[in-house]
Order: C-alpha cells, then structure tokens, then sequence
C-alpha cells in the first residue's frame, strides 16, 4: 500500500484556466510587500501539511510538493494506492483538475482531498473523489488507514521561507519551520483557521521541552538558528513558551524566532522575555482601529507595538479592509491607523467569507455572497467576492492597492524599517541589563546589523524619490553613529547592489513578475535505499550496455534489468554486487528484459538469476519468441528461491 500526497500543481501567479496572476505562492510578495516593486521581500514556504502528515504515517508515503501537472501524472504513473491532494479555497480548479487526471491516468488509485478547500460546501460532489477529510489531517488518515490515532506526533525537519530574495539577491537563509500546533479556540468571526479545526487547539509540541528538543534537532538538521513558528498564537500558551525560555536560557542558544502572536498574549509574555527568547519578528492581527475582536480589546496596539519595534522586534501588522463599518471614508480611518503604527511590514487583506466561517454563512443567509464568482478569485487580494453596502468590486480592487501604496510612500521599504528597528535593539536599554541570555541575544543581534550596514548605501542609491532617499540616509546616520563611519567597503557592496538592483528593476518592468517555488519530492518509508539503487545501478551499468531500474508497482518494488549486447560473468558479478551491497529488503518482482541480448551463455544467466532470486518474489524474463523455450528449459533446471515466468515479446 502507497500514498501519494500532493499540493496542487504549478504555476501560480499567472492569469491562466486554474488560477489568477494575484494569486502568487509567496507569503510577502503577495499581500505585504507587494507594491515595493524592487524592494519586495520574495520566498517561498512548502506546504507544510503534507510533511507534518507523511512524517506520522505507517503508510509508505511520497510528498509532491508544486509539482506541474506533468510532473504529477508522471508520479501518478508509478502506481498508488491512494492520493491525498491538499487544497485551499483559490485552488479549488486546480484539485479538481488533478482528481480527474488520477481517474484518467491511474484509475484503480482512491483519491482524498484534504486541506482548507474542503470546507467549500458540497466537495464531494463538485470534485469526483473517494474521501473528503476536512480538519487535522494526520488523525484523520491514521484513522482512514487503521493506524493508531493515538500514536505521538513526530515533528518533520522542514525548511522555511526558502529561496528568500530582495532585489533578486539571496538574502539570508529561511530557517526551520516550527509548527508546535494547528487551530485556534478564538473563533474570530471571519477567521477560516480557527473554524477549520473546528474551534480547538491541537498542539502538535505540547511542551516547552518538546519545542526546545524539537528546534534543536531541526536546526542541527538544517544548519540553521532561526525558526519561522507557524502557530496562530505561540505566547497564548504561556507555560508552555515559558519553559521553552528557560530551556533556552540554560543551555545558552543563539536562536531566534519569527511568530504569530495576538496583542493580549504579546503584552502578558512581556517584550523582556521575547528578547530573551530571540524572538525577533511577530505577525500581530491588528485587524481594525474599532477594537471589533476580543484579542485587541482593551490594549493600546500603538504603544505595545512601538515597544516591540523599540526593543528591535520587528513586526508585521495585519489590517481587514471591507469590513461591514467601513464607508469610503472610514476605511481611511483604518489605512491610516494601521500605517500609523509605523510597522515595519504590513498586510492589507480583504475581508473574506470563506466557507463555513460565520462571515460566509452570516453573508450568505443575507444574500450578499456572490457565489457565481469562481472559486480562484476568493483569496483577498483582488476584489471581493460579495456585496458590500459601500464599494463595489471594482472599487475594492483600487482602494486596497491605494492602501499598499500609501503605506510604502508614507512608510518606504519595508527592508530599510527592519534596519532601522534592529539598530533600535542594539541602542535599547533592555538588553544592556546584566543577563546572560540578553548577551547572547544582543551579539546575534549585532551580527545581523553588521550585515544589513553593508546593504544599507545599495538602497539609498536605488531611492525612488527625495523622500525615500531621506529615510534611508537617516538609518544609514544611526549606523555610522554606532558602528562608525562607512569604509570602502560599504560604498563597494552598495554600488554592487545599486547595479543589481537596477537591473532587476528593468527585468520587473518587463513583466517578469511571477516567482514560483521548484517542485519537491520527499519519500517516505519508500524504501529509499531502493531509489538510490536504482540511479547507482544504472549509472554503473550504461557502461557495459545494460541498464537497471526500480520502480515502486502497485504490488511493491520492481527491478527492471534491460540486457543489450554482450553479458559475461564480470558483467553480472558487478550488477550482483552492486545491487546485493544496497538491497536490504525484498523486491516483490524483477524483470529482466533480454530481447536485445547478442549473446549470453546459459551458466551465466542462471548463476545470476538464482543469486538474485534471494531478494525478490517473483522473475520475470522478456525474450524474444525464438529464446523463450530455451530459456525456460534452464529455468527449470535452476534453482531458483522464487516464483517465475518467461515472457515472450
Ligand atoms: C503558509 C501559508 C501559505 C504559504 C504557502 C502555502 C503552500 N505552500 O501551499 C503562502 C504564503 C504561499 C500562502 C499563500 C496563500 N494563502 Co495561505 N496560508 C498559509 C498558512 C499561514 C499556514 C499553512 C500551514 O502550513 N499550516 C500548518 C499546517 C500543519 O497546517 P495545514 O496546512 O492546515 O495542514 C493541516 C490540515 O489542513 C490538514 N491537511 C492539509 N493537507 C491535507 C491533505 C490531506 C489529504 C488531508 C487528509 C489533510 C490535509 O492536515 C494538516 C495537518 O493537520 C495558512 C494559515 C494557517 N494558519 O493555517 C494560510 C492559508 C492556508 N492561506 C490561505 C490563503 C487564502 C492563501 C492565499 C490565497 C493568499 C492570498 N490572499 O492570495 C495564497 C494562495 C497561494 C496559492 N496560489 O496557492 C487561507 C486559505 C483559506 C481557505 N479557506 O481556503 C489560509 C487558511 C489563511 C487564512 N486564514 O485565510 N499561504
Ligand atoms: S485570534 Fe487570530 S487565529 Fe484566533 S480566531 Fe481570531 S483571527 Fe483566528
């Protein structure tokens, strides 16, 4: 048994029949950075669902991550019994699509869908499938597949925000990704997470231990110290984040951490245990100036996040644009609110009444969805998809492309605010208090701005207007202030990047925009020491005419062995030895294929023949017509350790 679990396919961002060119798979580009042109900040993050699920399966598993379609029905072509295809609303065509190649390419394979897209309502009619899991997806398929639900949750090593770039450099590397849990009890009206795992939090690390143990190892893994914590709330489960501090603390580590985290936890943890921690960037839902959502009541976001960016953690605010209150002018109101925050990122999104949400069923009932809009066009960053009392689509499109606008002309780059916030950690009094977990984390700190001090001419020197130029120059005085004077170094990089930047500028102009991440595949209990067999054996074997290759069958692994020309006894003891050093477990069938022999000698082929069947179930030999009564001859008189047929072709 096999399962094949996918993402659906590529390209995103483009304006084709399965998706639309807002809808790019890059986190910043797509609803934070989006209007900084050269200055945005571009990655990508894997689906990480698909690895949390492989990693905690039984079941011999392969994660196709962006494939394209091709890629897909190639894979598909290797025999599965089941695939699990995870989708998001926007992508609804695309799973679509993709159940239809599995009944046309491979129609014996059972198909599952998985993800946030299976909350559309009716899925199971509107795609052709055998199951529809929604919610948290490893219970779901140790359940489906008979496996222990109970069984621990093996956290996966997984990359984060990888191939990250700005003004088309390589700019830092992404870290690990920490996911200590999914879901949140909040429920938030229009919240799709929350209500997606039904209300509830199901931590995945439920310790501080768990997490230290788990970045540890992960980090090892990846070389790496910075971890993006994908978690709706990290600092609400207090004792847990306080036990990871004092992990930390003890054991002296240089980490830092990106997190999502909601006002009211932020000011309970306290900004002094966040840096201790080498928390250094938090994703802060500031939604609406009218404190709407019980995680902003009562607390001033505008000095909770100057403290924050004070203290050199930098932060990105999160703003819903459309809301019911909002007129032409109140949504002013809540633009300038959230650029007054002076954040150093900002996401604008529209709201969006995504399936099941009370928004969704709330707006539903009132008629106001438009349902007739097609599914890839419900992701926020376009135009709504419902009726609202004060803007119409076309409407919500320009005034949430004039609110990134605005905020990049009042704010600048986002990548000089950073800067400019970390040079704010090193000048803060907090970390000059006498505690060695502060000293670790201040030399980290110093180590990054040393760095960014370089970059720093590049972007005054790429300055789109006066103002910009201004901004930066004031960042770059701070630097001076504290690192001293700029040397020709700095001015040498900074004509490197300006020349790069320009050039990258004109390549954007020229509408090379999309960024789509490269296909992954990662087994799983596939029996990867056969994988890497297979590419050895043949690359051992092309030299003397012969070609070896295994395959996962519906039935197990194959070995297809194709003879052409001469073999002689070297031939095979070299093949043998090859393949008896790297197989460890048994082949369910090999096939030999002999139809281009010249010439072989009995003694030959049946010594190698019955070594070889002490690791398969079953031979089976391709001939041509004229060979295949002699070979079976000596078939019979072999001693063979397994079944066998001979096939004439
Ligand atoms: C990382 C992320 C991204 C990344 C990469 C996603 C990727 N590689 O596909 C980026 C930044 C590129 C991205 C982009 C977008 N995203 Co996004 N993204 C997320 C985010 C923050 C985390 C997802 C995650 O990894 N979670 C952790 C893992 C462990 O959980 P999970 O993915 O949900 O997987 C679990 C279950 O869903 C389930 N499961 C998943 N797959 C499968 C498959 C099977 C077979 C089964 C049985 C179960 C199963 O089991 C898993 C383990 O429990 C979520 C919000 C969130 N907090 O979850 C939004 C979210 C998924 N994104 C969303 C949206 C709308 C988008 C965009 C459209 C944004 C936009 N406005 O343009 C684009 C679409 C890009 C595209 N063209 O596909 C919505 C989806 C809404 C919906 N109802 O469909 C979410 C929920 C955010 C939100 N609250 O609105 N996103
Ligand atoms: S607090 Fe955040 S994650 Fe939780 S329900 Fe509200 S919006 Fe969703």
């Amino acid at each position: 048994m096999s399962l094949l679990l996918t993402s659906v396919f590529r390209p995103f961002g483009v304006d084709d029949a399965y998706g639309r060119k807002e809808n790019k798979c890059e986190l910043f580009h797509n609803q934070v950075t989006r209007e900084q042109g050269i200055y945005s900040v571009r990655y990508n993050h894997r689906s990480f669902g698909l690895y949390f699920i492989a990693e905690n399966l039984r079941m011999p598993t392969v994660v196709l991550d962006f494939p394209t379609l091709r890629q897909f029905r190639k894979e598909l072509r290797k025999g599965y019994d089941y695939v699990g295809i995870s989708f998001i609303t926007p992508n609804f065509i695309k799973a679509k699509k993709m159940a239809e190649v599995v009944r046309e390419v491979s129609p014996s394979t059972q198909i599952i869908l998985g993800g946030h897209g299976t909350r559309i309502p009716d899925i199971e009619k509107l795609i052709d499938c055998d199951y529809v899991l929604p919610g948290e997806g490893i219970s779901a398929l140790r359940e489906l597949f008979g496996e222990d639900i109970d069984a621990p949750i093996h956290h996966p090593v997984v990359k984060a925000s990888e191939h990250k770039r700005v003004l088309g450099l390589p700019f830092g590397t992404g870290g690990a990704v920490l996911v200590p849990g999914v879901g949140c009890p909040n429920a938030c009206a229009f919240c799709c997470t929350s209500h997606f795992f039904d209300k509830t939090y199901t931590p995945f690390l439920k310790t501080g231990e768990e997490i230290y143990e788990t970045a540890c190892r992960c980090g090892d893994a990846l070389n790496s110290r910075e971890f993006f914590v994908m978690d709706e709330n990290f600092l609400k489960h207090k004792e847990r984040a306080v036990e990871l501090l004092k992990l930390l603390e003890k054991n002296k580590k240089k980490f830092s951490f990106s997190i999502f985290s909601s006002a009211e936890a932020i000011t309970d943890f306290g900004v002094e245990n966040m840096l201790k921690m080498g928390i250094n960037y938090v994703w802060l839902g500031v939604e609406s100036k009218r404190a709407i959502f019980e995680k902003t009541q009562g607390i001033d976001v505008k000095k909770l996040m100057t403290r924050l960016r004070q203290n050199g953690i930098m932060v990105l605010a999160s703003s819903i644009l459309f809301l019911d209150h909002h007129t032409k002018e109140t949504i002013w109101e809540d633009i300038d609110f959230a650029i007054d925050l002076r954040p150093d990122f900002t996401q604008f999104m529209q709201l969006g009444p995504l399936p099941q949400t009370p928004v969704y069923l709330s707006y539903k009932a009132k008629g106001w969805l438009r349902e007739e809009i097609p599914y890839e066009e419900w992701h926020g960053q376009h135009k709504i998809w419902f009726d609202h009392p004060h803007f119409t689509r076309d409407e919500s499109e320009v005034y949430l492309r004039k609110a990134f606008q605005r905020e990049f002309k009042t704010l600048g780059p986002s990548i000089v605010r950073i800067a400019d916030t970390m040079l704010n950690g090193l000048e803060s009094p907090l970390y000059q208090k006498d505690n060695p977990a502060l000293r670790v984390q201040f030399e980290r700190l110093r180590e990054r701005c040393r760095i960014y001090f370089y970059a720093l001419t590049g972007f005054k020197w790429l300055a789109m207007n006066r103002k910009m130029r201004k901004q930066t120059d004031d960042v770059i005085r701070r630097y001076e202030g504290y690192f001293g004077k700029r040397k020709l170094l700095h001015y040498l990089a900074g004509a490197g990047m300006a020349l790069i930047g320009n050039l990258y500028r004109l390549k954007l102009k020229l509408g090379f925009e999309a960024h789509n991440p490269p296909r992954f595949r990662v087994s799983y209990r596939m029996m990867p020491r056969y994988e890497e067999l297979c590419e050895k054996a043949r690359t051992l074997l092309q030299n003397r005419r012969t070609w070896a290759i295994l395959e996962p069958s519906t039935e197990g692994w194959a070995l297809s062995l194709h003879f052409s020309g001469k073999i002689n006894r070297k031939t095979v003891n070299a093949l043998f030895k090859r393949l008896n050093d790297q197989v460890h477990r048994p082949i369910q069938s090999v096939r030999i294929n002999v139809t281009a022999l010249a010439e072989f000698s009995e003694e030959t082929l049946t010594a190698f023949l019955e070594r070889i069947s002490h690791f398969c179930r079953e031979i089976r030999i391709y001939c041509s017509e004229l060979h295949q009564e002699k070979i079976t001859q000596f078939l019979e008189k072999a001693q063979l350790n397994c079944a066998y047929s001979v096939v004439a072709v």
